[in-house]
Formats: C-alpha cells, structure tokens, sequence
C-alpha cells in the first residue's frame, strides 16, 4: 500500500514553522461538550446513584434497576481470571510482578533533621487514602494501562484503589479484570463516562468518594476530570500517544518501520516521526512500511494516523538529531543508535527514553517496568511519568525547642512587624527567652 508520509529537512528555511505545525495539537473540548459534562457532573452530585444508574443506562445500554448491579467482586474478578488463556494470565503477572518491582525504586520515605538548638524539621510522606481508577471500556480497553494506573498506588500504599470501568450493552472485558484482580483493586464498579469521574469524585450511596482519580478517558472522561479537579486530584490529561525514533541509518528498516506502526496503530491521531541523518536509510523505511503495513489488521488506523501526523525528518547530524528531540519533547523517544548512554546526555525532555537498537517502545508499554502513562503533547518539558510519588503526599514537620522557638521569634518579630500583623508578631515574641 502506497505511504503519502511528510518529509522534510532542518535545512530549509521555513523548517521551524514546518516542526512547528507538525507537532501541533489543539485538545479542543468544545461548547456542547462542556455543557454535556457540566449537566452530568451536577446530576451525580445532586441524585447520586439515581442519577448514576440513569445515564449507565442511557449511555451504556443497559438495564440496570439496582445500584448493587454496578459493582463486580473480588470472586468475581477471580472467575474473570479463570476465563482468560493461562499463557496471558502469566504474562499479566510476570508484567505486573516487573512494574511492582521498579516502582518500588520511586517510594519517598519521610525525613527529618535536627538543628543545634534542638528543633527538628522534616517532611512526613502519607499514601493517599483512597484512589479511584479509570478505566476505559470502548476501543481503547488496555489491560496493560490497568497494571500502569493500579501498581504506583500498591507500591505507595494507597488504603483503598476503586476501578470504574463502562460496560457498553453489558460487555466486560475479562482481561482487563484479571488484570484488576491481579494489580489487587479493592473494588470494582461497572460504570464510565463523565457520571463514573463525578461519582468518584463526590461519592454516592454505592461509589465511594475519592481524594484522586487517575486513568485515561475520552473527551467527555477528560472534560469532567477538569471539572472535578480541587473537589479531586487528578494525573494529567493525555493527548494522544507519539513516538520519536532517532535511527543513525544502521537498524533494520523493518524493525524501524514497525515501531513507528507501534504507536501509529494506537489511533488516528496517534504520532510516529523518525529523524535520522541518512536520507536512503529514510527511503528504505519507508518502502518497509509499504510493504509492511498489508499485514497489518489494524491497517487502516496506521495510515491515516501516519498520513495525518507521521513524519520523516532529514538532519544534518545527530547533535542537530538531539536538538529536535528536546523540541519534540515526545511522550517516547527511541535511540535506535551506537553508544545510546552516551547520547542520552543531550536529552533533556522525553516522557520515556527507550535506549539502543533492541529497546523498541512496545517493551515498555508492557512489561518492562518503567509506566506507560507518560506525558504527552510536549509536556515532557514539565511533567513526568505517573509514578508511586502522584499517589503520595507531603506534610511539613516543625518541631521547636524552647531555644530553636527564641531564636526563630527574633527573625519572626520584624518580619511580622514590617507585615503590619501583630497578632503574628506577639505570637512570636512570646517565645522569646527572658535571658536570651
Ligand atoms: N503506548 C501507549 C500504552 C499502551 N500501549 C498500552 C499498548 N497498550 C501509551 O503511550
Ligand atoms: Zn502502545
């Protein structure tokens, strides 16, 4: 199948403009869907689980009476197991077992120190108490992103993890709750969309309320985990998946051209570009991926995703190769290159660094360790990957010794004073030692 992929160079003149347009992405929520959202989240709060069965049923097709309908058990997650091949259920555990292993690496522990005087400051670290899970129910069902979400919190210690995820016309998808089962969800409700986000985050007489909910979600999911973001805390809204490969022209053509497929299959908007300084190893990918992508059953999703945004890039050299990658900021970059750890020194931003020539991005969504929830859309400038620190929070410890608290008053006092706060500055004062 022919290919009509951009390509460009860095050396032309409008090249900036050309990356620039090429990376663009507006994650436009438009008007109606904001109303949508708005209505549903304010149903939720006001009725609760009337309100909640009443849009499952709308929007789900199904028919539920009672709200005790919504909830799977943990027996139930068991049977789900049973019902998936034991060669996927050992790969769920081997994979959860990994990510469980390398997120351990992440915990904070609570510190403190002590001053001569004897006071003592540090910084107390709490797991969150209860986290709530979203989970996609439609074309995007992956029980890999289950393991990503659940995992961080079990490490973190998180008291209570809480999954929703929508059953349209009463579909479950037994691989996604063996993975629940397996990750060690506490509770299950079969409930998605904007009323699911608003159920966790105001809790109804069955849902219980959240303090986080985390989870990618359509536009409607994303929409209200705006709305609901102070009652709740949220992860990061995620545009969607792309993928930077850096190839020096020496890895197989068709390896290349399937992790750019990797990421291009996930959807139509999906981004795969490769940047590379060897112009013919360019072409031969390309006629890789012409000949590839008939084998490929979801071909269609990969075409128009590598025809929309994909892209070749043609640079001068790898130093200029690294400049465009810390413009890209890509959610996942591939070094497909010699001497990988040597490069990766010149890589300030990237949601997940894949290193060398037999590191392709797929390992990672899976089973590597490192999560596959990564920052998207260039926000790999500021943020990071979802980790066992999004599922904990800090509180400042103060301890002052009568001495510590004299010697504090006296910076405090003037402080206070030069505030016009009194009150603060007496408070202080009256710490102060007579003899000091
Ligand atoms: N590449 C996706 C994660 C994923 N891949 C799930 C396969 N399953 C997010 O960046
Ligand atoms: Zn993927």
């Amino acid at each position: 199948m022919n290919l009509t992929i951009r390509e460009f160079s860095s050396s032309s003149d409008d090249f900036r403009s050309e990356l620039d347009s090429l990376l663009a992405w507006d994650s436009v929520s438009d008007a109606r869907v904001q109303k949508t959202v708005a209505d549903i989240v304010e149903q939720v709060r006001l009725k609760g689980d009337d309100a909640v069965i009443e849009f499952t049923n709308r929007f789900d097709r199904r028919h539920v009476v009672s709200s005790s309908e919504l909830e799977i058990s943990r027996e139930e997650l068991a049977l789900a197991k049973g019902r998936v091949s034991p060669e996927l259920v050992a790969s769920l555990e081997a994979a959860a077992k990994r990510v469980y292993d390398y997120h351990e690496r992440q915990k904070q522990p609570s510190w403190q120190y002590q001053e001569e005087s004897g006071t003592i400051l540090g910084q107390k670290v709490t797991p969150l108490d209860r986290v709530g899970v979203y989970v996609p129910g439609g074309k995007a069902a992956y029980p890999s992103s289950v393991l990503m979400n659940v995992m961080p919190a079990k490490v973190a210690g998180v008291g209570e993890i809480i999954m929703v995820v929508p059953t349209p016309d009463g579909f479950v998808n037994d691989i996604v709750l063996a993975a629940a089962y397996i990750a060690g969800v506490d509770r299950v409700f079969t409930i998605g969309g904007a009323q699911a986000v608003a159920a966790l985050a105001y809790g109804t007489e069955t849902v219980p309320k959240v303090d986080k909910i985390v989870g990618p979600g359509n536009i409607y999911v994303a929409t209200a985990k705006k709305m609901v973001f102070g009652v709740v805390g949220i992860d990061m809204i995620a545009g969607p998946s792309e993928i930077l490969v850096v190839c020096d022209g020496k890895t197989d053509p068709d390896w290349i051209a399937m992790d750019l497929f990797s990421q291009a299959e996930h959807d139509e908007d999906a981004q795969s570009i490769l940047i590379s300084p060897d112009l013919v190893f360019i072409q031969n990918v390309k006629t890789a991926m012409e000949r590839l992508i008939d084998t490929q059953s979801r071909k269609d999703i990969i075409k128009a995703s590598l025809e929309g945004r994909g892209a070749f890039i043609h640079v001068k050299d790898m130093d200029e190769a690294m400049d465009i990658a810390n413009i890209v900021a890509a959610e996942h970059l591939e070094l497909s290159i010699d001497e990988p750890e040597k490069w990766v020194e010149k890589i300030r931003h990237a949601g997940a660094i894949f290193m060398g020539r037999h590191t392709p991005e797929a390992l990672g969504d899976y089973c590597a360790g490192p999560n596959h929830v990564l920052p998207t859309s260039g926000t790999a400038r500021f943020s990071s990957p979802l980790g066992v620190y999004d599922f904990q929070k800090r509180s400042s410890l103060i301890y002052c010794s009568p001495e510590g608290a004299s010697e504090l008053a006296k910076i405090a006092s003037p402080l206070a004073r030069g505030e016009s706060l009194e009150a603060h500055a007496m408070s202080a004062e009256y710490r102060i030692l007579k003899d000091s």
